[in-house]
């Protein structure tokens, strides 16, 4: 089997093999193919003739919906093996895995219905002679730059709009996680994308990332990782002036007010930091609590975080894998190490588990902790591990001020019984998302996107699938007459 899918063919690349590792138990679960300049400039001229050339931009958007459409039948024929596959190569729950397959295919049905749904508009310019309208046209050759933590849905907030727009695509998926993106290629080849329509190349950024980010012949990035990589892109699209979508990740503040029920504030703040390790850019990283409960519910939480079960993601009794790689696993203990050092008081985890069935993976303690300040790295930088910090407040404008305290603007989440607050207080926090008495949820048909650092453009919705178009004015003068503006 060979992972790159080039011009309608696959084939091995010409950068030899990389293993692809179980986070698990540190075992290979298979060797992947690495793409060499020589692919990547093979893959960009396929998506550029492609979209050149056509047909696919000019077929009508509900053929290309069709085909999205069958993608998702596709997906859910194959949901078991692509699960279990995701649960190998990321080391999330099963069940985690299975919520990812069935969003990933609500996306793809949701943009198979949008792909027609905008016919552009006819503008009234006061002139009965003149036709004026606007229309929604591809961008182009659109390169899909993917991190690890989610290969497939994030691939697919991507993917699904750009083609349902008319775009031809470039895929470079993390080096650390690749495989659920060539299996969801698999199946649209499947499905019958046209040849150079969809393109896939695996390696890492230096080699594959940057070459595309820079290359004349493409003309969108869409990226979500870190915030340095970002960085990096938004730099090197630069020359070329390509247009870039970024999402770079948060520092998410998950506020309870003491007129919360007890149970529920314990049991989100859990979920919102330490679904899948942490390693979610909407984790609700840091919990701050209005005084009169802080005390009770570092207590309970911490309580709660002792007793998550890590393990196999394979295994139904498993509550939390392990972390993606060694590397991270090491990351994460420097925050904690760091906040610790600077006078954090440690409630819970803070360590690697004891469990002997669990040394081979990169497994870390789901941590509490508790004292910390704002200048510590834990509080200002994205961990992106299973690390929730407490803050405590008196009122409302501090609250506020905390949850905006960070440079970062994704998502956050306000819990109180008093419905003016909660609206006063969604209102007055500068992120992309924010839930009220709730933690995580998204649907496909409402925007996904940070402020400030967390990056630019929005993903899902109408306005995740303008980001792939661009908006043409043709002006039609039916019965032009002399202008005489230069008398001569
Ligand atoms: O991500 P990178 P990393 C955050 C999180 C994490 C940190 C670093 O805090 O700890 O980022 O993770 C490709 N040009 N997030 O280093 O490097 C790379 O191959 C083009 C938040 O793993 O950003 C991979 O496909 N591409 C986040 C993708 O970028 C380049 C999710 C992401 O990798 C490149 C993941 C380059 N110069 C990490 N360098 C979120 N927003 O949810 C790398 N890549």
């Amino acid at each position: 089997m060979v992972d790159l899918f080039i011009d309608g063919a696959w084939t091995a690349g010409s950068s030899g093999t990389a293993d692809v590792v179980n986070p698990f138990d540190a075992t290979v679960v298979r060797a992947v193919d690495q793409a060499g300049p020589a692919d990547v400039e093979h893959a960009v001229a396929a998506a550029r003739t492609a979209f050149d050339g056509g047909p696919w931009r000019t077929t009508p958007a509900s053929e290309r919906g069709a085909l999205l459409r069958r993608v998702a039948d596709l997906l859910i024929r194959d949901k078991e093996a692509i699960a279990h596959t995701e649960t190998l190569d990321t080391g999330k729950t099963l069940v985690e895995s299975r919520v990812d397959v069935d969003d990933v295919t609500a996306v793809f049905r949701y943009y198979a219905d949008l792909a027609g749904a905008d016919a552009g508009r006819v503008v009234d310019v006061g002139q009965p002679h003149v036709l004026s309208r606007v229309v929604r046209e591809p961008v182009g050759v659109c390169v899909l730059i993917t991190p690890w933590n989610y290969p497939l849905l994030q691939l697919s907030w991507k993917l699904a709009p750009a083609l349902a727009a008319g775009n031809t695509c470039v895929i470079k998926p993390s080096e650390v996680t690749p495989l659920t993106s060539v299996l969801l290629v698999r199946l649209l080849e499947e499905a019958g994308v046209p040849r150079g329509v969809v393109n896939i190349v695996l390696g890492d950024g230096p080699t594959v990332g940057a070459p595309l980010t820079e290359h004349p012949d493409v003309d969108m990035v869409s990226f979500t990782g870190g915030l340095t990589t970002g960085q990096a892109i938004i730099r090197a699209s630069a020359a070329t002036v390509k247009r870039v979508a970024v999402e770079l990740g948060g520092k998410n503040p998950n506020i309870v007010f003491a007129d919360t029920d007890f149970d529920l504030a314990v049991d989100y703040a859990l979920t919102a930091v330490f679904l899948h390790s942490g390693q979610v850019c909407s984790a609700g990283a840091r919990l701050i609590v209005q005084d009169e409960m802080h005390d009770d519910l570092v207590a309970e939480v911490g309580r709660r975080a002792d007793r998550i079960r890590l393990g196999n993601g394979l295994d139904d009794a498993t509550e939390s894998g392990p972390l993606v790689s060694a590397a991270h696993r090491t990351k994460i203990e420097g925050f904690v190490a760091s906040a610790l050092a600077g006078g954090a008081r440690l409630v819970a985890g803070g360590r690697r588990p004891e469990d002997p069935d669990l040394q081979r993976g990169y497994f870390y303690r789901p941590t509490v902790l508790a004292d910390v300040h704002r200048d510590m790295r834990v509080i200002r930088e994205e961990t992106f591990g299973p690390i929730l910090t407490v803050e405590r407040f008196a009122d409302e404008d501090q609250a506020i001020a905390l949850g905006n305290d960070t440079g970062y603007g994704l998502a956050g989440a306000v819990w109180t019984a008093d419905m003016g607050r909660a609206h006063r207080v969604a209102s007055a926090l500068r992120h992309g998302t924010v839930w009220i008495n709730d933690y995580h949820p998204y649907v496909p048909a409402a925007e996904w996107g940070g402020m400030k650092r967390s990056g630019n453009g929005r993903e899902l919705g109408p306005t995740g699938l303008a980001e792939y178009q661009e908006h043409k004015h043709v002006w039609h003068n039916t019965a032009p007459k002399p202008m005489r503006w230069f008398a001569g």
